[in-house]
């Protein structure tokens, strides 16, 4: 059933930072003065209300500075290490994967911890929890800065986007992780594994979408059950 000889991808999304106290997108702890986080993760309601935006990301920075990774986070770390081709595609831009030793990863939804301008090519890190001022203004241009994370309605780096669409269709298992498999293109990067062949194991506290295309369905949370399942995996 399960041949670690064959390419490995993991999709990961909130869920597997929800036990490190990141909140998730659409569980309970995903509201922000009683706004949805899809709400504020647009566009236009950075158009409208920049400030208000950047209140929001300054909000989750501040929680997520505060945050360790998980074990489930660094069991994906021993993965890569053990797996001769193995591939990371995540959806978060908490950058907990990142601290927890990953090292090869597809961030699809961008990254919190990285700004850039709206009015010129500057693009840098920036880690400071509060930032000096909101909205923060571009070091170069004195431009609006943003956050640089992929807001609804807006395409996904085609780079990013074509690596993982790659990695999904000559995968031989795709683990995913934590995720409502409710937003697109992502939640179709499992579909397109097991149309090519994958075998498709879901870690959930939850059923999503995804769950009856799974060959397997670990029902629970990723902290407990993906250590395990990976060490029942590795002992054969
Ligand atoms: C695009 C970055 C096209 C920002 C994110 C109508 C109008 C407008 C757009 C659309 C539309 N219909 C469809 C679309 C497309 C839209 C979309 O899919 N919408 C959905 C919601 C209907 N997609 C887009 O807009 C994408 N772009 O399509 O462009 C295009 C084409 C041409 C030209 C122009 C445009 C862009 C999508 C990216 C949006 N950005 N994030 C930020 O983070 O601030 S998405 C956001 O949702 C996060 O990245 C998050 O990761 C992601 C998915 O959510 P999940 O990760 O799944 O998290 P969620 O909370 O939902 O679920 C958590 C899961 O974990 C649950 O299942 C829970 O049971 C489980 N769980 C909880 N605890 C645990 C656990 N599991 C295990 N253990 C636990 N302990
Ligand atoms: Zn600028």
């Amino acid at each position: 059933m399960i041949d670690l000889t064959r390419p490995v991808v993991v999709l990961t999304g909130a869920g597997i930072s929800a036990e490190s106290g990141v909140p998730t997108f659409r569980g309970a702890g995903g509201l922000w003065r009683s706004y949805r986080a899809s709400d504020l993760a647009t566009p236009q309601a950075f158009r409208s209300d920049p400030r208000l935006v950047w209140e929001f990301y300054e909000w989750r920075r501040e929680v997520i500075s505060a945050c360790q990774p998980n074990v489930a986070h660094t069991t994906l770390a021993m993965m890569e290490q053990c797996l001769a081709d193995f591939t990371l595609i995540t959806q978060n831009v908490d950058g907990l994967h990142q601290r927890a030793g990953s090292l090869n990863i597809l961030t699809l939804h961008g990254d919190i911890w990285r700004v850039r301008c709206t009015a010129c090519a500057y693009n840098a890190v920036d880690t400071r929890v509060p930032l000096p001022e909101l909205p923060p203004r571009c070091p170069t241009c004195d431009g609006l800065l943003r956050p640089d994370v992929i807001w609804f309605g807006e395409q996904l780096p085609g780079t990013v986007l074509e690596k993982a669409w790659m990695a999904a269709a000559r995968a031989g298992l795709m683990l995913v992780v934590g995720t409502s498999a409710l937003v697109q293109p992502a939640a179709s990067l499992p579909l397109v594994a097991r149309r090519n062949g994958a075998v498709i194991v879901e870690l959930n506290s939850e059923q999503t979408p995804l769950t009856p295309f799974a060959d397997i369905h670990l029902h629970g949370s990723a902290g407990e059950h993906l250590p395990q399942w990976w060490r029942s995996v590795q002992s054969g």
